[in-house]
């Protein structure tokens, strides 16, 4: 266990998790918890930095944690936690706010791109100090790496840049970690804009399958995913919206580009969307009854949860007193 590197990464209670957040990263977080010392946190804290109805959080939350374990997260083997049940995240995130530049936070693109759709006067301070509780998620457990989305990766610069400056400052305290992005760049698009990201807070429920999604939702969603007037299932950038039907496929079934574009020669869209409908099901419903199984007994979720944050706890506190003590404060005891 010991000698094992360490693995950290978290998704946002914004909503339920969606088919972009499976495919292009749970499943991925679970292929590594045999051979990693993972952490995997529902980072609660970086999802008020828009506004949230607070009964809607409590209960993404819960759904993310479920979401986690019946995706193939094994809690003996991984730590799952919720963010706010380690007060280190909210400590340490304060005292590296103050190494962290303000020109830095202003040059974050996923701070530009969220601002951009605000009015100015609802832009909060945490929305721009996010990512320094990001760096403080990652750097309070001496993570080795951080498997994320490409749009992640600027953010994870900022925590190699921070933790650098620190020890520099100081003496050797943080891991510098390095961002674990998947080489195939699995991104899954929107059904509805396939050339932005599914997200699950996109305020159309059309555009993303939810790992929840029931399969008459799934099939109507595909049926209305946005393609092209080509009527050519083929695979390139000027048809986006059939190019990521066909990575959605390609994920699920690990068939190639290429056999499924000669599989659907001289088949329209209909059958091609018919049939991801089919093969979505069929993946996710194994999933959705471990889902459905968790979100009815709590008693376990809280378990699980619990004994994730005191074991995470006693990692980030190691971490958090060497830097109490590093910058000045006085030890309590
Ligand atoms: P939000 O819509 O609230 O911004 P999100 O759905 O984009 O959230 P996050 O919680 O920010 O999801 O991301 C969790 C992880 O899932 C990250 O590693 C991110 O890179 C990955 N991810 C999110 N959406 C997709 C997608 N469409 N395709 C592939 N990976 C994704
Ligand atoms: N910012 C990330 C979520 C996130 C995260 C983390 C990912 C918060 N803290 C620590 C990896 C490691 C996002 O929006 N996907």
């Amino acid at each position: 266990m010991e000698d094992k590197k360490v693995i950290f990464s978290g998704m946002q209670p914004s909503g339920s998790l969606t088919l972009g957040n499976y495919l292009g990263a749970l499943k991925n977080w679970v292929n590594l918890q045999n051979e990693y010392d993972c952490y995997y946190c529902v980072v609660n804290m970086h999802a008020i930095t828009v506004p949230k109805e607070p009964k809607d959080l409590r209960k993404n939350t819960l759904e993310v944690l479920a979401n986690y374990i019946a995706a193939g997260l094994d809690p003996e083997l991984v730590t799952l936690f919720i963010q706010s049940h380690v007060a280190a995240h909210a400590e340490l995130s304060w005292v590296l706010n103050c190494f962290t530049y303000y020109g830095e936070l202003g040059r974050m693109t996923q701070f530009k791109d969220k601002s951009k759709k605000m009015e100015s006067n609802a832009i909060t301070a945490g929305l721009f100090t996010y990512p320094t509780l990001m760096v403080s998620d990652i750097l309070l457990y001496q993570t080795d790496l951080v498997p994320v989305g490409e749009d992640q990766r600027q953010h994870l610069e900022l925590t190699r840049d921070v933790a650098q400056r620190f020890n520099n400052r100081f003496s050797e305290t943080f891991k510098v970690p390095e961002p674990f992005i998947s080489k195939d760049g699995a991104k899954i698009m929107s059904l509805q804009d396939p050339t932005s990201k599914m997200s699950k807070s996109d305020a159309n429920e059309n555009s993303y399958i939810l790992l929840m999604d029931k399969p008459d939702a799934i099939r109507r969603k595909l049926k209305r995913a946005v393609t092209d007037s080509e009527g050519v299932v083929r695979y390139n950038d000027t048809q986006p919206g059939v190019k990521n039907l066909i990575n959605i496929y390609s994920k699920i079934t690990n068939k190639s580009s290429q056999e499924i574009v000669s599989e659907y020669e001289g088949k329209g869209y209909a059958k091609f969307k018919d049939d991801i409908a089919e093969i979505i099901i069929n993946e996710l419903s194994p999933i959705q009854d471990k889902i459905d199984y968790l979100l009815k007994n709590k008693d376990y979720l809280e378990k699980i949860y619990i004994s994730g944050a005191e074991k995470a706890e006693k990692v980030a506190r190691k971490t958090l007193r060497k830097v109490y003590k590093k910058v000045g404060f006085i030890p309590r005891f």
